[in-house]
């Protein structure tokens, strides 16, 4: 039974328990509106309370019916059987009550609240608007700035403030809420249909702000429910009610809402892939290993989340520059890490460096201290060997700036047991980051799809294009900033590094860009050089092109007998697309990737790449295969070697390896 009925004097409790988390869906809603048509038949009742039996008044409406046409009874059906009863319904909420569930909340006549309660309106994060009343009653409510800030933002507010807004009318102890909301429901008397109200006088002003506090760039959906929430303010309810949810229609069936889904269940899928059965234990206490930038900014994640933290280096110059921020010890010595429950190495990029940090540190440490390392590109199976218990190593690796960048991958070796695992995973939760699984392979899964972003922008550099050409085009695909901007601001030298490490054991016959060799020979390492891809005079913030930049690329050109032709934006685009998708198919047939989906939720979570077409995978999934075809030939064409998986597109066919992992993200 989702919807229980019981009776208490005159009140009926209508009861929702439909688990995990009360999400409203078909089953759901008949349930309801089921309910409501028995008691609306019901005599003697002087009210109605709508109550749940979980930890959740109504976590939002089932997002995977919004693929399909939505079956009735829709959740404005279910509403205004609520305000056509005679008698007035309280909402008693607790937990979550989100997207449909706070619209529900809105169409009754009272909400009483407990502490736990949160609300708000996700929509606009799914490409879509409130479409049960979210806006019209919101604003009728609370008035328009206000509402405009909820439904544009989709923040997620606490009871406390909820009651200060005027969204709660009580807020009681969770013991005492259904008592409470029977009471209230009793004594009510009469009617307060929110959709009957004028909205409230709106200062001119307070509405321009909260317009202007929506950034014009803000997706078409977001502008577009800030506009419903005005216009439905000044419309006659019902009319508002009737244009929102034509509004919600057209928006829920779009491309980027559609996209938007697949992310929504895309990340829920990895975040399972990385939560072990086994309980994670009580983790108090971190300590980090190396308090340069990187852990640094570690030491400031781990402690904003209430962690205590020790970071530990050798260099006491480089402690004290923490020291004076608040909760984080420093400790020049190993064994001041003796009491972490987890051991985050974040040294420098070397192997014998890190080999001898856990050596040196693993004799302090507790039993069950777990340790794991930040590495980038390190093999993670060989520096386990340097332990005398690997069970408890693994990798975690985090993405610049690693305090604000929410993306984390968990990388397991072949010695991880599934209590370490289990404590990464209850990390990346408390972090509010999102985990993807990642095997062991060079540059794990992120920064290998990324490296081949980057190389195959050379490629069109060496091609033609100017690299203020690449980056144009790629912010015009919905990049926050290019490949070249980026590189400056991370700074060309780790790269360098890296290509000269990896020199010896490179393909001869792989295509070689040498531009970025040429950058960093004439010390142009980036921004923090005043110079990298391109200059930055006094300091500016954004680059501005460089004709010292043009003459390397035209001499590389030369060197390399390139004749440079003009790319336009889309072979740009396509080009870069079909190399990233390349790089998926690769790991995921490698196994290093565990799902192709986890690759879309790796780049557009910690790269920027536009979550409006759902990462990179699912972007060439949506393609005509003609166009698929093409996008992999010109891939497999700019350098045969690294794209060599692409090779069968040059002869007309969609390669197995990738129809496959396309196929998986449709
Ligand atoms: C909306 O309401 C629009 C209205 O205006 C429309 C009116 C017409 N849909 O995350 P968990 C599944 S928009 C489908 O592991 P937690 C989830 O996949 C919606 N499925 O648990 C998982 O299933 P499985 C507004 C959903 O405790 C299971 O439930 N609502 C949905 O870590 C448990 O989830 C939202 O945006 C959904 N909406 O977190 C809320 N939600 O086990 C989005 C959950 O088979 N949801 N599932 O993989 C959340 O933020 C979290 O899931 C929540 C629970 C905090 C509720």
């Amino acid at each position: 039974m989702i919807v229980d009925i019981a009776v208490t004097e005159s009140v009926a409790v209508l009861t929702i328990d439909h688990p995990p988390v009360n999400m409203g869906n078909t089953a759901m809603r008949t349930a309801l509106a089921d309910a409501l048509d028995s008691v609306a038949t019901r005599d003697g009742l002087t009210g109605v309370v709508l109550a749940s039996a979980g930890t959740h008044f109504y976590a939002g409406s089932d997002i995977s019916e919004f693929d399909r046409p939505m079956q009735a009874p829709q959740l404005p059906d279910v509403i205004s059987r609520i305000e056509n009863l005679d008698i007035p319904v309280v909402a008693a909420l607790t937990g979550l009550a989100l997207g449909g569930g706070l619209e529900l909340a809105l169409g009754c006549d009272l909400r009483v609240g407990d502490p736990t309660t949160v609300v708000g309106f996700p929509e606009v994060t799914l490409g879509i608007l409130p479409g049960a009343g979210g806006t019209v009653r919101t604003a009728r409510l609370v008035g328009v700035p206000s509402a405009i800030d909820l439904v544009a933002s989709a923040r997620r507010v606490t009871a406390e403030e909820a009651h200060a807004l005027g969204l709660l009318d009580e807020v009681v102890p969770g013991h005492a809420l259904l008592a409470r909301a029977v009471e209230r429901a009793a004594a009510l008397g009469t009617k307060n249909r929110l959709v009957d109200r004028p909205a409230p006088e709106s200062d001119e002003a307070a509405v321009a702000a909260a317009r202007a506090a929506v950034s014009k760039r803000a997706r078409p959906n977001v502008l577009a429910a800030v506009d419903m929430v005005c216009a439905g303010a000044a419309l006659d309810g019902k009319d508002a009610l009737r244009r929102e949810r034509a509004l919600f229609d057209e928006l829920r069936v779009t491309d980027e809402a559609s996209n938007l889904r697949y992310l929504f269940f895309a990340k829920r899928s990895a975040t399972k892939a990385v939560r072990p059965r086994t309980p994670a234990p009580a983790i108090a206490t971190i300590g980090i290993a190396g308090a340069g930038t990187m852990g640094a900014s570690l030491a400031r994640a781990f402690s904003a989340r209430g962690y205590e933290v020790i970071v530990f280096d050798s260099n006491r110059a480089a402690l004290e520059r923490l020291a004076d921020r608040d909760g984080i010890a420093t400790t020049a010595s190993g064994a001041g890490l003796g009491r972490a429950d987890v051991i985050v190495d974040a040294v420098f990029e070397d192997m014998d460096v890190k080999k001898s940090l856990l050596r040196d540190v693993e004799p302090h440490l507790r039993d069950t201290a777990v340790i794991v390392s930040n590495t980038s590109y390190l093999d993670l199976n060989e520096m386990a060997s340097a332990l005398t218990v690997p069970e408890r190593f693994a990798g975690l690796h985090f993405f610049n700036p690693p305090d604000r960048n929410p993306l984390v991958e968990i990388i397991r070796t072949t010695t991880t047991d599934d209590r370490t695992l289990a404590v990464l995973s209850a990390l990346a939760t408390r972090l509010e980051k999102t985990p993807i699984p990642a095997g062991i392979g060079d540059g794990f899964v992120a920064n290998r799809v990324y490296a081949d972003y980057r190389m195959q922008a050379e490629f069109l550099v060496e091609d033609g294009a100017s690299p203020a050409e690449v980056d144009a085009a790629l912010t015009d695909l919905g990049f926050a900033i290019g490949p070249f901007a980026v590189a400056d601001m991370s700074g060309l030298d780790i790269a360098w590094a890296r290509r000269k490490r990896l020199a010896d054991t490179r393909d001869p016959r792989q295509r070689y860009v040498h531009i970025a060799d040429r950058l960093c020979e004439a010390g142009r390492l980036g921004k923090k050089t005043g110079a990298g891809w391109y200059d930055y005079p006094d300091g500016a913030k954004r680059g501005v092109v460089d004709p010292r930049v043009d003459a390397i690329i035209e001499k590389a050109r030369a060197d390399a007998g390139v004749t440079a032709r003009t790319v336009p934006g889309d072979e740009i685009r396509d080009r870069v697309l079909a190399s990233m998708v390349c790089a998926a198919a690769a790991l995921v047939e490698t196994g290093v990737a565990e799902r192709a989906s986890d690759i879309d939720v790796a780049l557009t979570e910690g790269f920027t790449f536009p979550a409006r077409l759902g990462g990179p995978v699912r972007a060439l999934a949506r393609r005509n295969r003609d166009e698929v075809v093409s996008a992999l030939a010109a891939a497999y064409r700019s350098c045969p070697v690294s794209f060599a998986i692409a090779e069968p597109a040059a002869a007309g066919e969609v390669p197995e390896a990738i129809e496959k992992i396309l196929e998986a993200v449709r």
